[in-house]
């Protein structure tokens, strides 16, 4: 910590001291005149990340702080800044990601007179998805609501916060504040582990569902060992936005649809279904009868209570999902029945090369050329399920994707994530697997990895239409020669649109080319775009 002079300062020196003491030294942000008094003598030890429009700033922050592990902090424009952000904020508020996000606000002077760029009810506007908002009542008081809004985002369960800062509190006096330590986890309650430990002894098949919540928590090292010590067979939980077990391992069983009826079939064999670091369950379509198979018992550790709330079945404990599995595997499991390993499931086809290719093609191929270092970061609706196949990730820090299912998210994560690692200092390049409608909400990402000199290959599926709209369609009662309006896409030049913002690109549709393309864009220092024609 930097030891504090005994003068009063300015709020914008508590505030910047404030924010390194927390081991804060970048701003993601897009300025505006309400933000310009913040950052004014900007420092030269951190830095300031630029995004051409305000959803790119937070999707590249949401990386940043996942791939970190740490809070970012973001500087939006008053009232339009925070309404472009609103969807990538949402999306945040769904990852769990902690960020900070400041706002500019007008003068106080000048409120009564609801002057230009006011943001009327600055609070109110990004609420419900943030877990904390607040406009200081007085200038003297920003420092400290950054404190408080620090140890809020990072507690869990982990989200974004907002502060909205009058432009004109940043000259005002204040008092340096000095950081605590304040614990981020929740433990487990003994009683309930106790039960738990007691019916996975009891069970003759044990399903393990791992989400996102174990890669937060870095927890997959725990779940291995829970998994092997019970021969569970592991799933994904439905639309998990990180890896939750290794997807090679022999016990990896598959990935679950965010279906009630399917969830229910799929799991037909267990007696007994523990959920880690995830609802049980989330849906994404309509359905009807039991949750789970009848019969089975349903545990879920999860650390948000909301969710243990709104579980509509079965036992939940919780509590972070690292300590829960430490103290349960602390616990001398004992056993009714031998236990013997779930039978493996069977290795996809191999994909042919065909011209066009298809998606399972251009993944099975990344798979052969991709290093052990290299980080997925998807955001291709229709090509999901194809990766699940074709493209197995190994632990935590592998692979993120968007737990909201809003479009607009992958472009700039793929940018925050490959920053974040360079801070680390780790080693692989970030492979942005985006599709072409996806791309198209967040194209001005690509600027700001051309800016940072990034090793991110954007690799676009362009197959020209809204996909997963056309496959879904079905689903809601349309005829299987129906296609829905407005889900075709074309035109759209991909190359152009990254070289005209400084990112070297090529498109490619020769199957041939594949795979020395994509050994060529994984080698270079610097971001890639291939756009990849598909079927
Ligand atoms: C912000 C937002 N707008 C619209 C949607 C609806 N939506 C879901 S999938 C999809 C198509 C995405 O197209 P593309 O990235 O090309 O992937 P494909 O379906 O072709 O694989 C759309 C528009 C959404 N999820 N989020
Ligand atoms: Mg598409």
């Amino acid at each position: 910590m930097t030891s504090q002079p005994s003068r009063s300062p300015s709020v914008r020196d508590a505030f910047i001291r404030l924010m390194k003491d927390l081991g804060i030294d970048t701003v993601f942000g897009n300025p505006g005149s309400t933000e310009l008094p913040m950052f004014r003598q900007f420092p030269a030890d951190m830095r300031y990340v630029l995004g051409l429009q305000e959803s790119v700033v937070v999707g590249m922050a949401d990386g940043y702080a996942q791939a970190t592990k740490g809070a970012a902090l973001v500087n939006l424009h008053s009232a339009v800044g925070v309404g472009h952000a609103m969807g990538n904020i949402f999306t945040a508020y769904k990852n769990q990601t902690p960020l900070i996000i400041t706002a500019g606000q007008q003068a106080r002077s000048i409120l009564p007179f609801d002057p230009y760029l006011f943001s009327a009810q600055s609070t109110d506007l990004p609420k419900p998805y943030v877990k904390w908002a607040c406009e200081p009542a007085c200038a003297a008081d920003v420092p400290i609501a950054l404190a408080r809004a620090y140890y809020m985002a990072m507690q869990a369960p982990r989200g974004p916060v907002f502060l909205s800062i009058p432009a004109d509190d940043w000259e005002a006096e204040t008092d340096w504040v000095v950081p605590r330590s304040v614990s981020q986890s929740i433990g487990p309650e003994p009683t309930f582990l106790s039960r738990l430990s007691h019916d996975l002894g009891k069970a003759n098949n044990i399903a393990l569902i791992t989400g996102a919540g174990v890669a937060r928590d870095g927890a997959i090292r725990q779940a291995v060992r829970l998994a092997e010590q019970y021969q569970a067979a592991v799933y994904s939980a439905p639309m998990s936005a990180r890896c939750g077990f290794p997807e090679r391992h022999a016990l990896f069983m598959g990935f679950l649809p965010p279906m009630r009826e399917k969830i229910v079939a799929q799991l037909q064999r267990y007696d007994s279904i523990l959920v880690l670091g995830a609802p049980a369950f989330t849906y994404h379509i309509e359905g009807a009868g039991p949750h789970i198979p009848l019969g089975a018992t349903c545990w879920q550790i999860i650390d948000d209570p909301n969710i243990a709330a709104w579980t509509p079945t079965g036992h939940t404990i919780v509590s972070s999902i690292d300590l829960a599995l430490d103290a349960l595997l602390a616990i001398n499991a004992s056993f009714d029945q031998p236990r013997s390993a779930p039978p493996a499931r069977a290795k996809p086809p191999r994909p042919p090369a065909t011209s066009p290719m298809s998606a399972a093609f251009v993944l099975s191929v990344l798979d052969q050329v991709r290093g052990n270092n290299d980080v997925i970061v998807e955001e291709s609706p229709s090509t999901r399920s194809t990766m699940q196949q074709y493209l197995p990730m190994e632990g935590e820090d592998h692979f993120y994707t968007m737990a909201s299912g809003g479009l607009g998210w992958g472009m700039p994560a793929a940018v925050g994530v490959a920053l974040g690692r360079k801070k680390l200092g780790l080693a692989g390049s970030v492979i942005a697997l985006i599709g072409d409608g996806s791309a198209m909400y967040a194209i001005q990402a690509l600027h700001s990895a051309a800016e940072l000199g990034l090793p991110i290959i954007f690799l676009i599926m362009n197959n020209r239409r809204y996909a997963a709209l056309q496959e879904f369609a079905p689903v809601f009662g349309y005829a299987p020669d129906e296609k829905p309006v407005g889900t075709d896409l074309s035109g759209i030049d991909f190359v152009r649109l990254a070289e005209a913002q400084g990112v070297q690109a090529a498109r490619l549709d020769n199957p041939d080319e594949l795979s020395s393309s994509l050994l060529a864009a994984l080698s270079a220092k610097e971001p890639y775009l291939l756009e990849v024609v598909i079927a």
